[in-house]
């Protein structure tokens, strides 16, 4: 199985999507997931202009070898853009095996080991009874699980609550997408001491309406010190989370140690790291309880199955990161991984727009509040070119955060 052609699609449906695109000499189309949000044009050049003369004419069935050719033989080690790149390549790979097989992925990844993912959706609201609706709205969406993001007073704009919701017949129509198209990031702003007073006010109205058995999830995204989490860990265990996100900038491993010694509230970390490295001491201190890598930004299947087969040995659970900025290709990869590995966690699930689905065809499901991947040979997912063509490449860029004072803060 010889690759004859590879080529990076980008297309913008909704959002900016990245996609490699391998195909054989038996005609056979394998698809990766290149996208780094609001750094898109990094990784195509990178694909472009030094990955894909390598690959044309190689043998497609030697995915572990690929790997190490183009992790070790770049010199340059790790970081997003390298990684992106590598993991568009070996997914690729796995599709195309998977193909040539006639199975579904995760059938060569060992075969199922459940029904099906569990995956949490995103609730928010501006205020309580916003933030009710749109829990209700998810649970009838068939969520089973929930992350819990809340606007805090006297914060203009908060990650993970849309600024501009409508609503129709008591249903909120936008979900909340944090990349905003044009030359410029958005500026919001940030007050930590006001979000601790306010998040665990939250929490407790949530119980108080939703009850005790409803998984609940909540995103820090890297916005306070290590006394502040630990202090906001302890204030949210009478509410039993199911987690907490990146409660400290991600690449302080040391930090979790003090966070860990004063809550008992589960912690996930990991959807900005892109190799096993950035894990080492987390995992093997049993600093957090959850891995948020994604296939499509730490070296594709290969090596997140390697960083989730060294957290199994402490009992760390897979929980890969799933916003829309991971592709439907991005998210197929996610599945089958999940669906094989036995510490499997949860699932962070965003369903793409209507647009994005125009584009990629996909074959998952979603019953009972469980994701599957289907059974189509492969990731199960086509990418319709002409459908991609119609929808070029726009700016567009993360926000960023100021302090009262004007100084730069974590987004
Ligand atoms: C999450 C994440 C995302 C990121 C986004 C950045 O937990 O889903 O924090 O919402 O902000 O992926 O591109
Ligand atoms: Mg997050």
């Amino acid at each position: 199985m010889i690759i004859e052609r590879a080529e990076v699609i980008v297309t913008s449906p909704s959002r900016n999507f990245v996609t490699l695109r391998l195909t054989t000499d038996e005609g056979l189309i394998g698809l990766g997931d290149a996208t780094l949000n609001g750094r898109e044009h990094s990784v195509v050049a990178y694909l472009q202009e030094h990955v894909v003369p390598l690959l044309i004419g190689m043998d497609a069935h030697r995915i572990e070898d690929t790997w190490q050719f183009l992790y070790r033989g770049a010199y340059w080690r790790r970081g997003p853009v390298t990684m992106t790149a590598i993991s568009a390549v070996d997914v690729a790979l796995w599709d195309l095996k998977a193909q040539a097989a006639g199975m579904p992925l995760y059938q060569l990844l060992g075969g199922a080991s459940r029904k099906g993912l569990l995956a949490y959706g995103h609730a928010s609201g501006n205020d309580t009874e916003e933030l009710f609706d749109s829990i209700r709205h998810h649970l009838e969406r068939g969520f089973r699980a929930i992350r819990v993001q809340t606007a805090v007073p006297g914060v203009r704009a908060v990650y993970g609550v849309p600024h501009d919701v409508t609503v129709s017949n008591g249903v909120r129509s936008q979900e909340y997408e944090p990349a905003s198209r044009g030359a410029y990031p958005a500026e919001e702003d940030w007050d930590t001491r006001a979000y601790l007073r306010h998040v665990p006010t939250v929490f407790g109205a949530v119980r108080t309406e939703f009850g005790p058995e409803l998984p609940l999830l909540h995103d820090g995204h890297h916005r306070m010190t290590p006394i502040q989490a630990a202090s906001l860990g302890k204030s949210l265990e009478p509410y039993d989370l199911f987690w907490l996100e990146d409660c400290t900038p991600a690449e302080n491993q040391e930090a979790l140690r003090l966070v860990r010694q004063h809550t008992t509230t589960p912690l996930a970390i990991g959807e900005v790291f892109n190799s096993v490295w950035d894990y080492q001491g987390l995992i093997r201190e049993q600093l957090i309880d959850y891995v948020r890598s994604s296939v499509t930004h730490t070296g594709g299947i290969t090596h997140l199955r390697r960083i989730l087969d060294f957290a199994a040995q402490y009992q760390v659970k897979s929980g890969m990161h799933g916003p829309t900025d991971i592709s439907p290709v991005g998210m197929a990869a996610a599945m089958h991984l999940g669906l094989a590995i036995h510490n499997f966690g949860i699932q962070e699930f965003m369903p793409h727009s209507a647009k994005t689905n125009s584009v990629f065809a996909q074959s998952f499901t979603w019953k009972d509040g469980l994701l599957h991947p289907g059974e189509q040979p492969g990731l199960g997912v086509t990418l319709d070119v002409d459908e991609a063509g119609k929808y070029p490449y726009e700016q567009a860029y993360l926000p960023f955060n100021r302090l009262a004072d004007g100084t730069v803060h974590d987004w």
